[in-house]
């Protein structure tokens, strides 16, 4: 359940936060595709309730009223052409499943599919489920059970969530069917959101009965879903990301934490010499990492004081060291801008959403950001791919917060977070020739847009990067987006 059956020369997972389905089919084949992508998170695609009480939130998407799948962000027949062409396209569709619990009690009760629930009843009739499938005694999660109660964190609800009993025969074959049909549909593995608050004993059963992936949509035979458990774990509590990792791989909390970090200048780049599992991180294998989630970005999940698209400088610098580096699964945000914490997408006024503009220079507009549409973070997803599996070499740093380092011999880049130029003779580890910095402008016709490098043939470059210049790093591989 660990590996994301990427197409070949392509990697990052992109969260398209409330995206609609014929917009990421469009998106897959104009953009990222070509980009060379991997992959895409998108939101739940079964139907949530609708909540016109709080003016249509993001959060009411993890409010289930049943397994149909119609959002807004569109409808089955939608959905199966979206992952049909993104497959086409060599990007594979992530599903975030929320199977941990349904609706809590919000004072509207119909769903985007237009079936209705009796919450104090527990009564879900479009799946269904009735008071029996779900958790009892009745209780809600509160802030010391993380500390101390591990039973209460999977049995109790999570904020007023009606939780269901994944050990229930009833319950699992809902979900499995669910998943299944999504399996059909050609997807290519799952976010499992809010893990933590399920059992490791019946989620194990639960991936063990779904399908292989879809032969038909260009999947080797034989090969399991990819799993990306949503576990947070920053330490001392009384649930452990480990006890996921036999499962399937898990999302790193602690990447985006010190790389936000570091990238603020609380801790010094040159420390990152040692980034991976020494840092206390997860091995690489099971690790899903990010900068930041749908929850950090707003303060949402416990979390906070990590980068977002609200600080451009050090956030482009913290996602371009998470690609650049060998260590984890890289998965990045795409977001709409936000200004409160519990805003949904931009919508009209019968709350449809409306779809992103592109804009002449690539940039999205309409309310969204398309943090993946930024030249530096594409760019990053190219480096990604030329480097391959080649593993790090000839790190270099100051002493302080400019580092460089090598890709074997495919790629190189250079940071400089410091308040002075980084001005050095340094090995790029690449073939001699002239290359194009992919982070300070597009290669075009042959010619750059941003800066120039010249490797000579012992593999040294005069490398400069201004404290002042727009962005701190520099990047050159041997891919034909920077070759010149
Ligand atoms: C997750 N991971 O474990 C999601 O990443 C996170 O976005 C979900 O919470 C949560 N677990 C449940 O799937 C979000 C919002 C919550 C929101 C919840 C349900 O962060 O704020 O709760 O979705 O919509 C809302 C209200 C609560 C209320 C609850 C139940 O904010 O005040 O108690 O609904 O009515
Ligand atoms: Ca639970």
């Amino acid at each position: 359940y660990k590996n994301p059956y990427y197409a070949p020369r392509r990697s990052v997972n992109v969260h398209l936060f409330e995206w609609k389905w014929t917009d990421i089919a469009n998106e897959c084949e104009r953009f990222l595709g070509p980009k060379g992508y991997g992959g895409i998170q998108i939101s739940p695609p079964n139907e949530n309730v609708v909540l016109w009480t709080y003016n249509r939130p993001w959060w009411e998407r993890y409010q289930p009223i049943s397994y149909a799948l119609v959002t807004r962000s569109g409808d089955e027949r939608q959905f199966a052409d979206m992952v049909r062409r993104c497959n086409a396209a060599g990007v594979r569709i992530y599903v975030d499943a929320v199977i941990n619990h349904m609706t809590g009690e919000p004072p509207e009760n119909y769903g985007t599919a237009g079936n209705t629930a009796s919450y104090r009843d527990f009564y879900y009739p479009a799946v269904p489920y009735r008071r029996e499938h779900f958790n009892w005694p009745n209780c809600v999660i509160d802030g010391m059970d993380y500390v101390n109660n591990a039973w209460r964190v999977r049995n109790c609800e999570l904020v007023g969530l009606k939780d269901l009993n994944q050990a229930d025969e009833h319950v699992r074959n809902r979900i499995v069917d669910f998943m299944n049909k999504l399996i059909d549909h050609g997807v290519a593995g799952f976010r499992i959101d809010a893990a933590k608050h399920m059992w490791p004993q019946d989620l194990r059963i639960i991936y063990d009965r779904l399908k292989n992936l879809n032969t038909a949509h260009g999947f080797p035979a034989n090969a399991r879903p990819y799993i990306y458990q949503e576990v947070i774990d920053y330490g001392g509590e009384a649930i452990s990301r480990d006890e996921y990792t036999p499962l399937g791989a898990v999302t790193e909390f602690l990447a985006g934490r010190e790389l936000s970090n570091a990238f603020r200048r609380n801790n010094q780049l040159r420390w990152l010499s040692t980034w991976g599992p020494q840092w206390g991180l997860l091995s690489h294998s099971d690790s899903l990492t990010f900068i930041d989630n749908h929850d950090n970005e707003r303060g949402h999940g416990g979390g906070g004081g990590i980068l977002t698209y609200k600080e451009p400088r050090p956030y482009k610098g913290a996602i371009a060291f998470l690609l650049a580096h060998p260590y984890g699964e890289p998965q990045i945000m795409s977001s709409f801008d936000f200004w409160d914490s519990e805003v949904g997408p931009p919508m009209d006024r019968n709350g449809n959403i409306i779809s992103p503009a592109i804009n002449s220079d690539g940039t999205c507009g309409n309310g969204w950001v398309c943090q993946h549409r930024w030249r530096q973070i594409y760019a990053m997803v190219g480096f990604r791919n030329a480097a391959a599996s080649a593993g790090l070499a000839n790190w270099w740093d100051n002493g302080s917060n400019q580092i460089a380092f090598c890709r074997g011999a495919n790629a190189f880049i250079a940071f400089n977070n410091d308040l002075w130029d980084l001005n050095q003779n340094l090995q790029t580890c690449l073939p001699a020739g002239r290359y194009c910095d992919v982070i300070s402008g597009d290669k075009v016709n042959n010619s750059c847009r941003g800066k120039t490098v010249t490797v000579g043939s012992n593999g040294l470059a005069q490398i400069f990067v201004g404290a002042n210049d727009y962005d701190m790093m520099l990047a050159i591989h041997v891919g034909p987006e920077s070759r010149l």
